[in-house]
């Protein structure tokens, strides 16, 4: 009955059936619902097989002859105790004092958090990190730790890969229960792009802990302690492991930028000591640190602060390895690297190759190079899967000192200037964005503030416009939004504000605040919030997951529960049939319940009547299966 009032629809007839469509009919999940999930998971099927998925719509194809990834089988039949067992048995002190303990250097892997968020526009699916993840518990026990979860994944997973972010977590978390798990945790603005009430903050780092992570990251974009404060104090309420970042940019070495020197620095690493963490991080999201600097800092932190300290880089400038080199000589106990097959450029640095450069010295990681090359022989074949999401990037570049871009940001604003038919002025946005850093006091660029130099800068090229232009009290200038929220400072305080006349410029005769933007927020009365959620999606229980991905997201989680009821486990389904569908005689299997699988056969795209539907025809687990969806192409 609901396919048949589905596909009766007047807007479904009309070749209009889009996510929106969905939205703004809810009848349709009173149906949708009550369908058993191996029908919802065949609808998607059908539909992307006839209609193609937009997010891959006139992107490059992974090639024909592509296997889907497999995991090797461990080289180790048990589990070893990892760091895990630290945390667990003695508490987040007795990691910190263990690291500083430590002579080797700690190693810890970013291949399912910031490299592809850097390389692959955040777009990995959970199940091809969830296959792996048990060579990592089984093979790699010496790693420090796995970085994956937070930063960009939380809202992607959710937006356009249409999983639960949250149950990604948990089953990383099952599968690797020897390694600490790690989150990048966006401070104030949790995974957001914004400041959230600080209850809201307070309940998403418990749920966090409480769902797996157990090493939180937590930066402020203006390296403001104040607002980092609340985060904190949650991390360790929670008693897991507080990592406190230093957002890192310009050059210590460099005298034009005094306003970033090693005081600077030190002070922070003071407060952030004061503040309660438990490990110091240096988080060079721009690969901006180079090695004599590195040598200089991490010497003076590990002799004024007496914190362990982790190092986060990028190789967007192809000499990531080299600072990590420095930094292992200058004492650094931890640093970020990724998997070979999914490093370099705007991601980490080369996981293997830091092992080897490392081997026989007195910092030997002491990690398996051989189990290391297995697991990125995996990754390999599964990055084939994401091709549609490559960057133009080819190669390293040197023309990051100039802008100074964070390595999730650099390929994305570049294809963004291409979509704009900006592409042959590259070098201007890339100037124009260093201008438009200086317009703004030399700030920070790191989520969001990175996006808000950009969203400026790219205005500025297609206008026209120049600094003086935008600073000109003669010029009307229609600013992003991004940026009056900044001048208003609704993301945070800059030391000693921002510049008068771009702030006068922005705001006209409006006075920013002064105060952290937290302390003007009411906070939220979450068991209202989630009674509406559970009104509004009565068919699925709202746990506290939900609730707390609705109080990031409200429209991308309705839109994506939305999708979820209609769709059903789609997360289950590989990659290669999540974006293209399957080819007739194709056989695949879903593992949609523990225990419960699915085959999936197609047999044949059938004709497309005068109704506007195609009828697509399945095996499911051998059983005969018409499923009929509109044709949109
Ligand atoms: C998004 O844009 O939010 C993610 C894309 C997923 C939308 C799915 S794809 C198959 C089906 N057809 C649609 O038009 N929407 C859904
Ligand atoms: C994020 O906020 O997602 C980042 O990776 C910042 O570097
Ligand atoms: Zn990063």
């Amino acid at each position: 009955a609901f396919v048949e009032n589905l596909l009766k629809h007047p807007t479904f007839l009309s070749n209009e059936y889009t996510t929106k469509f969905i939205d703004t009919t809810p009848e349709l999940f009173d149906f949708a619902a009550r369908r058993d999930r191996g029908t919802k998971v065949l609808t998607y099927i059908a539909d992307i097989t006839v209609n193609g998925h937009p997010e891959v719509q006139g992107r490059v194809k992974p090639r024909e002859d592509l296997a889907l990834p497999r995991a090797p089988k461990p080289k180790n039949d048990t589990i070893r105790d990892g760091a895990k067992q630290i945390l667990d048995r003695d508490g987040p002190q007795a990691v910190a004092d263990w690291m500083a303990a430590q002579t080797k250097v700690l190693m810890t892997d970013t291949t399912m958090r910031d490299s592809h968020q850097s390389l692959l526009a955040t777009r990995m699916r959970s199940i091809d990190m969830i296959q792996i993840a048990e060579n990592y518990a089984h093979d790699l026990p010496q790693l420090f730790s796995v970085e994956c979860w937070g930063g960009a994944t939380f809202d992607v997973a959710y937006r356009f890969l249409d999983e639960c972010p949250w149950q990604r977590l948990r089953d990383l978390r099952e599968r690797m229960p020897n390694l600490l798990t790690q989150m990048l945790l966006r401070g104030s603005n949790g995974v957001g792009y914004t400041n959230y009430p600080d209850n809201v903050v307070q309940a998403f780092v418990k749920q966090a802990a409480e769902s797996g992570v157990d090493i939180f990251r937590v930066f402020d974009p203006l390296n403001w302690t104040e607002n980092m404060r609340v985060s904190m104090d949650a991390v360790r309420d929670a008693d897991k492991v507080l990592e406190a970042a230093i957002c890192y940019t310009g050059d210590i070495l460099d005298p034009n930028r005094a306003k970033y020197d090693l005081k600077y620095y030190l002070n922070m690493a003071r407060e952030l000591k004061e503040a309660g963490t438990h490990i110091l991080c240096i988080k060079d999201m721009g690969g901006l640190l180079k090695p004599a600097s590195a040598t200089v800092l991490f010497k003076a932190l590990k002799e004024e602060i007496g914190l362990p300290i982790h190092f986060h880089t990028h190789d967007t400038a192809g000499v990531a390895s080299a600072t990590i080199l420095a930094a292992a000589d200058a004492g650094v106990d931890a640093v970020d690297c990724a998997m070979d097959a999914l490093s370099g450029n705007t991601s980490q640095a080369t996981m293997g190759s830091v092992v080897e450069a490392l081997r026989h010295t007195d910092r030997d990681t002491g990690l398996d190079i051989d189990a290391i090359r297995k697991i990125s022989i995996y990754w390999e074949n599964v990055r084939e899967h994401y091709a549609a999401f490559e960057s133009a990037m080819q190669s390293p570049t040197s023309e990051v000192y100039l802008h100074e871009m964070p390595g999730g940001q650099f390929t994305n604003l570049r294809a963004q200037a291409r979509s704009l038919g900006l592409e042959a002025k590259w070098p201007e946005i890339a100037r124009t964005y260093a201008d438009v850093n200086q317009m703004f006091g030399d700030v920070i660029k790191v989520t969001p503030i990175a996006k808000t130099v950009g969203d400026l800068a790219l205005m500025m090229v297609s206008q026209g416009l120049t600094c003086k232009d935008v600073l000109d009290p003669k010029t009307e200038v229609s600013f992003p939004e991004s940026v009056v929220t900044l001048m208003k400072g609704y993301v945070g305080q800059a030391p000693g504000g921002f510049p008068d006349d771009i702030v006068r410029k922005v705001l006209k005769d409006e006075k920013p605040i002064t105060v952290r933007p937290g302390t003007l927020l009411e906070p939220e009365d979450l068991e209202a919030r989630r009674k509406e959620l559970q009104d509004k999606f009565e068919d699925e229980e709202i746990d506290n997951e939900d609730l707390m991905g609705a109080m990031m997201y409200p429209k991308v989680f309705d839109a994506y529960m939305e999708r979820h009821q209609v769709y059903g486990p789609v997360r289950t389904l590989p990659t290669k049939t999540f974006f293209y569908g399957m080819e007739p005689a194709e056989e695949i299997s879903a593992e949609i319940d523990p225990g419960k699988t699915l085959e999936i056969r197609l047999v044949a795209v059938g004709e497309t009547h005068e109704d506007g539907e195609a009828r697509v025809f399945f095996e499911l687990n051998g059983q005969p299966r018409t499923i009929r969806v509109p044709d949109r192409r």
